[in-house]
């Protein structure tokens, strides 16, 4: 692999499967850390976040847990009582039941600075997605480990949310990357670095393997990646058919060729921008928020949507955030609407502003296709 890369580059083709550079991105401890970030007196004592069922009292399972509440051995899908009898000594833990909207707040937010860092962006669900920074990097895994540092930077200081991301030269390797140091991690794994990293992993560290699958690899005395690494493919093909063993044969030896694909429907677009100086002038915001729905507007255009949801979203000078939004009557894909609903939302937001704008935002969402409207001159 080494070898093709080089030749590869050789000749300036940069781009080619064989050398993209992907990052994965995982938040940390995510439902707990969102408790975290609503009540900073809870950073310091173990939290369990539940999800209790309807049958009342204390049934239902933990959900995720924050890295103190770990250390006594409390663990994502174990009874709530469970936990409660593993921190029953310690006097300050805190059972606090799952608030997903809260939770989908954030990661929108944290999802929305990540999306601007990606050549390609894949969601995978409200705490991970999948980068391709291949372009951006030029590909060099030096530019993407700054470039990793940077993502983590700014999701700590505009969400104070902690992530942890792994970096190699595909998804696969990416994701065992980023599992690899938690929390708040970040790990490089360079193509000639893949066979060392991946050779003492345990067969369990591939995703996908299971508690299951780890244990009839382990009857065969079968422990490590580098282990698994032993058997051939037939008698892969024999335990778990073709699918799955040419799978495992690959990931054992860090090769997947997956792109980094947009597959996520868009619920939503947005633009936020850092202004260039921190404002509550109401002309000069409108004029930045016109720019803005422009470019927006573009947006929508090229993915031959409509909306009919608009919202403003301000970062102000302490970094924290301020929302509003508003339904129209229709959905339209009209930019004047855009920019008419936008001005008067910037005008109620500012009419108890204290605060000076610092990032200005504007989303639309409540989309629809556009194509196959029949009557698509009556919305201009
Ligand atoms: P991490 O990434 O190890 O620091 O911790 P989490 O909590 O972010 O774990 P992850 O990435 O596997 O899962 C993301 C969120 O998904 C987590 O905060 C809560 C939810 N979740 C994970 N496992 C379970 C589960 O077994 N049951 C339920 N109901 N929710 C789960
Ligand atoms: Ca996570
Ligand atoms: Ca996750």
């Amino acid at each position: 692999m080494a070898q093709a890369d080089i030749i590869i580059r050789i000749f300036g083709v940069r781009h080619t499967v064989a050398d993209r550079i992907v990052f994965h991105i995982d938040f940390d401890y995510f439902y707990a850390q969102c408790e975290e970030l609503r009540d900073r007196e809870l950073k310091t004592r173990p939290v369990c976040v539940c999800i209790f069922s309807d049958r009342g009292g204390d049934s239902g399972a933990i959900a995720t847990a924050n890295y103190i509440a770990r250390k006594y051995g409390v663990k994502s899908g174990m009874p709530i009582k469970f936990a409660r009898s593993r921190l029953a000594h310690i006097p300050d833990s805190v059972f606090v039941g799952a608030d997903f909207a809260h939770y989908s707040d954030i990661s929108e937010k944290a999802m929305e600075i990540i999306r601007e860092y990606a050549d390609v962006f894949e969601y995978v669900g409200k705490d991970e997605a999948y980068l391709d920074v291949t372009k951006r990097t030029e590909g060099s895994f030096e530019n993407a480990a700054h470039l990793g540092q940077q993502l983590k930077n700014q999701i700590r200081n505009e969400i104070r949310l902690s992530c942890t991301i792994g970096i190699s030269r595909n998804k696969l390797v990416a994701k065992i990357a980023s599992g690899y140091k938690k929390p708040d991690g970040l790990t490089v794994v360079t193509p000639q670095n893949i066979e060392s990293f991946l050779d003492p992993l345990k067969i369990g560290d591939i995703p996908g393997v299971g508690k299951v699958t780890e244990e009839k690899f382990a009857e065969m005395g079968l422990k490590t990646i580098s282990d698994l690494k032993k058997i051939d493919i037939f008698t892969l093909n024999k335990m778990f058919g073709r699918k799955i063993s040419s799978y495992l044969y690959n990931a054992a030896r860090g090769i997947d060729d997956d792109p980094v694909a947009a597959r996520a429907p868009a619920v939503q677009f947005s633009r936020i921008v850092t202004l260039k100086e921190d404002s509550r002038n109401f002309e000069f915001l409108a004029k930045s928020l016109d720019e803005i729905c422009a470019d927006l507007h573009k947006t929508i255009l090229e993915h031959k949507k409509m909306f009919k949801s608009v919202g403003i979203q301000f970062v102000q000078s302490d970094l924290s955030n301020k929302t509003k939004s508003r339904m129209l009557k229709n959905p339209t894909f009209s930019e004047d609407e855009l920019k008419k609903t936008a001005t008067l939302l910037l005008q109620e937001a500012l009419a108890d502003q204290t605060m000076d704008v610092r990032r200005l935002g504007v989303r639309v969402s409540e989309l629809s296709e556009l194509e196959g409207q029949s009557s698509i001159t009556n919305f201009f």
